[in-house]
């Protein structure tokens, strides 16, 4: 018998990924939460016989007879204008038809598919420790304003929000940061590049969460937070660090793949899509993510504070990938 091991956002997606690829009769033999507050599962390819006769008593109905893939033309054509791959399209597809049941709109069935596929990531409030938030990626793509986005987000739902910044030596990136923690009527520490992080260093006694935000310069930025996790990650550690690695949907797969490189060696939680209204062709950002198997947290699309950042959803990805755009 063969073991495998599937991971999902949660007990109910695992089963869902578990059964699709390994069929009705997969059989579960644990399961676990994993860091990033998913489910790991072990599960068992029915291989003989006698492994099938143990599941068969728990095998459900039988699935519907798939939709002929034709019917998803439609959907083909939407996800070829968000500027998927012709590839992609073809293997997403033929899932989906073979995922999709016969009572269902196409276009609903790849909705509810993708959704599906595309891995959100989860945001469990830790209690009675500090939650560090950092944001790495490149220069300009949203690291700051993204963060402040959150930071406004936090602050309406009654959380004690500090920031802190590693990006202390640019020209005037000190003052952004203090116009934002005045804003947010949250303190604000300015780190040096060289200094060693703690969760004092970081000003998290009392916070419930810290933004940190970062230079974009991965030599400086990777190293510094990957001894921050080292930190963090002790028994009785009073902060818990999860970094997420930001990606504009305006910029090329090769850019995308570059930056994902860059930051390879640190734990990531999940990540971010930004700039959605700069392109009506998120598809290769979309297709990276989904590649890369980093849960998405939030994303955004425009400059305004209040109304531009969004928790991720499942419908808001098929609305990506089938609109190009949030509804
Ligand atoms: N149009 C648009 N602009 C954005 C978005 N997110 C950030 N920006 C802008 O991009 C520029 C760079 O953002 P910033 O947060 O400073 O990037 P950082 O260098 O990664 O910290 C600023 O002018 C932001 O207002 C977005 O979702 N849409
Ligand atoms: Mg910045």
């Amino acid at each position: 018998m063969q073991i495998h091991r599937i991971r999902g956002n949660d007990l109910k997606d695992a089963l869902q990924r578990a059964r699709r690829q390994y069929g009705e009769g997969a059989l579960v033999i644990s399961h676990e939460r994993t860091a990033d507050g998913g489910v790991s599962l072990a599960v068992a390819e029915r291989s003989s016989g006698g492994a099938a006769a143990v599941v068969a008593a728990q095998q459900p109905e039988p699935l519907a007879p798939p939709v002929d893939p034709a019917a998803f033309d439609g959907v083909r054509e939407r996800l070829a204008r968000s500027g998927c791959s012709a590839e992609w399209i073809d293997r997403m597809v033929e899932r989906a038809s073979a995922a999709a049941t016969a009572d269902q709109h196409p276009m609903d069935g790849f909705g509810a598919f993708i959704g599906r596929e595309l891995r959100i990531a989860h945001l469990p409030k830790s209690q009675g420790v500090t939650r560090v938030v950092a944001f790495v990626g490149n220069t300009g793509v949203g690291k700051t304003t993204g963060l402040a986005k959150l930071g406004a987000r936090l602050v309406r739902g009654q959380r004690l929000v500090g920031l802190a910044t590693l990006d202390s030596r640019r020209v005037g990136a000190v003052e952004q940061a203090r116009a934002y923690a005045e804003l947010l009527g949250a303190p604000v520490r300015a780190l040096r590049p060289d200094q060693v992080l703690t969760a004092e260093a970081l000003g998290a006694a009392g916070r419930d969460v810290v933004l940190l935000d970062t230079t974009g310069r991965p030599q400086s930025d990777a190293p510094q937070l990957a001894a921050l996790q080292r930190e963090l990650g002790r028994e009785g550690a009073d902060a818990r660090l999860d970094t997420f690695l930001v990606f504009p949907a305006s910029t090329s797969r090769a850019a995308l793949r570059e930056v994902t490189e860059a930051y390879g060696d640190l734990r990531l939680s999940g990540c971010v899509i930004t700039k959605l209204d700069e392109t009506r062709e998120p598809g290769p950002v979309l297709e990276h993510v989904m590649e890369t198997g980093l849960p998405l947290a939030f994303v955004s699309d425009g400059q305004d504070l209040g109304r531009d950042f969004h928790r991720a959803t499942p419908d808001l990805v098929a609305d990506l990938f089938l609109l190009g755009r949030l509804a």
